[in-house]
């Protein structure tokens, strides 16, 4: 339950994996990992030594260690924990508020984000993100800040925050891994090897925003939480769509769809060599798109993989409906793979 950045001091990764499945190679030196996402990578060690394979949560609060060595008994330096990240006015999507030009004022935290940190600096409230390497409270704070605008009459009590001006990052490295001296794997660098299975444009496009309220513990999508939820989110079978996420909140967010792989959409326009994956975590006040092939008939889990998140309500039924038989029939048309057959 925590992300990490896994890095290899002295030894660059090349990634051909994420998700399992295959992508265009890219050599890197870090990685930001989510919660139920994977990639393989492969190295090359030339040299009779050993390296220490450093997995460093996203919080700084601590780290996880390996070593690789061509014998027994060897080790290498463990490189000591980095700064702990600062969230900027771009993680609250707030670029351009504050009054002091832009880029450089990441000195402002919301009102509600650092009454949630003194929450956590006191020991009280249970907040089960400090006890799983996402402990906000251990982020560097100041509080000459704006407080961020209230949506609580439109949006509940489970909503404290909207993204006012939500960006793509996605070729920007995860939270606190901006200004490395070395190569940082971002989204962006990923392409499928092989062309997508579906090259279609998306016929519709439908937008989710995740969303929270920090100092209850709330966690929803779209300000609902899964329990007050009555409607499953609806995909058509053989229908393809464009799901657009909207983090409103100050953190990253795996998230993760259950039957089917997404496409990651980097640019607006034709790419039939989308990275496909079923995890992706969302930086805080990011807009991203992923572009999904219903062909798997069902209720699937669409949630957080942040499991206390899903637990606090970041999760919804994605209903996969099936078509009429006859017209499923006409829309057969070759180049689905398995689930299209066996839904019919
Ligand atoms: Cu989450």
């Amino acid at each position: 339950m925590t992300i990490f950045n896994v890095r290899i001091p002295g030894l660059p990764m090349t990634v051909v994996q994420a998700d399992g499945l295959n992508v265009q190679p890219v050599e890197t030196d870090e990685l930001q990992i989510g919660v139920a996402e994977t990639y393989d990578v492969i190295i090359h060690p030339h040299e009779d030594k050993a390296y220490t394979l450093m997995a460093e949560s996203i919080d700084r609060s601590g780290y996880a260690r390996a070593t690789f060595a061509p014998r027994m008994g060897m080790m290498a330096a463990v490189p000591p924990l980095r700064e702990r990240p600062t969230l900027t006015m771009r993680d609250m999507a707030m670029a351009g508020h504050g009054g002091h030009g832009a880029d450089h004022s990441d000195s402002h935290e919301p009102a509600a984000m650092t009454q949630s940190m003194k929450n956590g600096h006191d020991g009280h409230g249970g907040n089960p993100d400090a006890h799983n390497g996402h402990d906000m409270s251990a982020m560097q704070t100041k509080t000459d800040a704006p407080a961020l605008q209230s949506h609580e009459h439109k949006n509940g009590i489970g909503v404290t925050g909207l993204a006012e001006t939500p960006s793509d990052r996605l070729s920007e490295p995860g939270l606190g891994l901006e200004n490395q001296p070395h190569r940082v794997l971002t989204y962006a660098d990923l392409s499928a090897l092989d062309m997508n299975p579906d090259m279609r444009d998306p016929e519709r496009e439908l937008e989710l925003h995740l969303t929270g309220n920090m100092e209850r513990y709330m966690w929803s999508f779209d300000g609902k939480k899964f329990s007050e939820v009555e409607e499953p989110i609806v995909f058509h079978e053989g229908e393809r769509l464009r799901l657009t996420l909207v983090n409103d909140t100050m953190m990253s967010h795996p998230i993760h769809l259950h039957g089917m792989f997404f496409d990651v959409v980097k640019q607006a326009h034709h790419d039939h060599k989308k990275a496909r994956k079923h995890t992706i975590v969302v930086k805080p006040g990011e807009k991203l798109s992923v572009d999904v092939t219903a062909d798997a008939v069902g209720d699937w889990a669409f949630h957080c993989h942040l499991l206390y998140h899903m637990m606090a309500g970041m999760m919804q039924v994605v209903s996969v409906m099936p078509r009429a038989h006859n017209e499923h029939q006409e829309m057969d048309h070759g180049g689905h793979d398995s689930h299209m057959e066996s839904a019919s």
